[in-house]
């Protein structure tokens, strides 16, 4: 089978669609670092729709570690194939990623096309951990990448090292900044790059530069939304039956997808209204929503599920006591502590769990569980501080968490890898001898110390934590 390609793309199926522009006329306006399959499911997805009218936006794509997105792709001319998960598949060949580049091959590449005066965007899908926060939302200056950056600031490791840099460079070559976009699943994502990045430029010891990005540089804020499964076998399959054409790295996702994003981005707002991105003056709201809603209840049905047996969100949502729960989780306990009035809060409730109920998305608990330390604060634990200060329960948000300790106490005592920036730590965590509710919530790298030290919080952690060992069903019907 011939492989997709920029020379063989008009030979793909019929079905299949692809590049509505001449892809040779592309020019690169947009850097993203972390062109994984949420990137390219989603943003590459947006600048794919907006380039048969603004050829300046072609993306450069960045792996910060490893080369297999460009081992892949650099053969296919950077194409590759995003199916919509539905009972009516689509498949549609992607076309606005231009390169890919491996930071830690060539950073001068990198930082060639960062300085570039065409580049007007640099987004990121990092993960929540790529941005070396602590968890009151500082640059965490004890961080391994973080050390590494003000030691060898030329050949950064982590976003705000390559950011910090690349401004400084356009500032010094008398360039504007590029307005920066987080589309990280983090609360207030726009808020914590910029504050890491002036921290950053701070404790490199330039503070001019700092001052010069506060005061020019944007950094909006962005939510994003679509299920994502990571790409498996029966994907590959498919993508290359109905393209003709072999695809070594196609993408799943969702038909639903939004992006909304925070009007600081210039003269090129309209460009990216007109490809369905939600252009809104505040997006706060929104993205709390969403990640307390969605996310929260993404995090809560993984940690739960796994210990019963299950392995995906559609299995864990074929338990009536589990998904019972979520929903009332999301109604009585989320709910209250979001103010969204541009949101119709319970119908988006109700479209979630519908999306979750889709039959065609194979979704495995064990992927949303990955990185459980870094994730809980924004999906779980800021909504139980906010819910105790209101004087309500957090019963029900502490049942995830219990579980998250459950599913790593299990996984230790298997011997079976976690996949977690802090790995190491939660193993020893959960070796240690005690009460392990009590050691888990002496984690101040996971959980903020005032809600670790809350007797309710504590109470309901311990109690559920005893619950799901005993008799999971209690634990559900709380
Ligand atoms: C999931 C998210 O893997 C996870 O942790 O909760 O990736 C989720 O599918 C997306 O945020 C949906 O937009």
């Amino acid at each position: 089978m011939k492989r997709l390609s920029d020379a063989t793309l008009a030979q793909a199926g019929a079905p299949v669609l692809t590049p509505a522009y001449d892809r040779t006329t592309l020019r690169t306006g947009v850097v993203h670092f972390g062109p994984g399959a949420f990137h390219r499911a989603h943003q590459a997805f947006y600048f794919d729709r907006m380039l048969a009218g603004r050829p300046d936006f072609g993306v450069c794509a960045v792996s910060l570690r490893t080369p297999d997105v460009r081992d892949a792709l650099a053969p296919q001319d950077g194409l590759y194939t995003l199916a919509e998960k539905e009972a009516d598949p689509t498949y549609r060949v992607i076309g606005s990623i231009r390169e890919v580049l491996v930071a830690p091959e060539d950073p001068e590449a990198v930082f060639a096309r960062l300085a570039s005066p065409d580049v007007r965007f640099v987004t990121s899908t990092v993960t929540e951990k790529g941005y070396c926060l602590t968890t009151a939302g500082d640059l965490d200056l004890d961080h391994p990448d973080v050390r590494r950056d003000l030691q060898r600031p030329q050949a950064p490791a982590s976003l705000p090292g390559w950011i910090v840099e690349a401004l400084r460079r356009r500032r010094a070559a008398g360039l504007a900044p590029f307005a920066a976009i987080s589309c990280d699943n983090l609360s207030d994502n726009g808020v914590k790059l910029r504050r890491a990045v002036l921290q950053l430029a701070e404790a490199r010891g330039e503070a001019d530069l700092a001052r010069w990005i506060e005061a020019e540089a944007a950094f909006p804020c962005s939510m994003v939304d679509s299920i994502t499964p990571a790409t498996d076998e029966a994907l590959r399959a498919q993508v290359d039956a109905a393209l003709g054409l072999h695809d070594a790295w196609p993408v799943q996702r969702e038909r639903f997808t939004q992006w909304v994003l925070e009007d600081r981005l210039g003269a090129d707002a309209q460009a990216f209204a007109d490809a369905g991105v939600t252009v809104a003056r505040a997006v706060a709201p929104f993205e709390r929503a969403k990640l307390r809603l969605l996310n929260g209840a993404h995090s809560t049905l993984a940690y739960v599920g796994l210990g019963l047996g299950y392995e995906t969100v559609f299995e864990a949502m074929g338990d009536p006591r589990l998904a019972r729960f979520v929903e009332r989780m999301m109604r009585e306990d989320v709910a209250p502590t979001l103010d969204a009035p541009e949101l119709d809060v319970p119908a988006y409730i109700g479209q979630v769990l519908a999306r979750f109920r889709n039959p065609a998305i194979v979704h495995r608990l064990s992927q949303i569980a990955w990185d459980g330390s870094q994730k809980l604060r924004f999906r779980l634990l800021e909504t139980a501080s906010e819910a105790l200060a209101a004087g309500r329960p957090a019963d029900r948000l502490a049942v995830g968490v219990a579980a998250w300790i459950r599913f790593v106490m299990r996984q230790s005592a298997a011997g079976v890898p976690i996949v977690d920036p802090l790995a190491p730590l939660l193993v020893e965590t959960a070796q240690a001898a005690g009460p392990a509710v009590d050691r888990f919530l002496a984690l101040d790298g996971v959980f903020p110390p005032a809600l670790a030290a809350d007797p309710r919080f504590r109470a309901a952690v311990a109690g559920a934590y005893e619950a799901l060992a005993n008799d999971p069903a209690s634990a559900l019907a709380a």
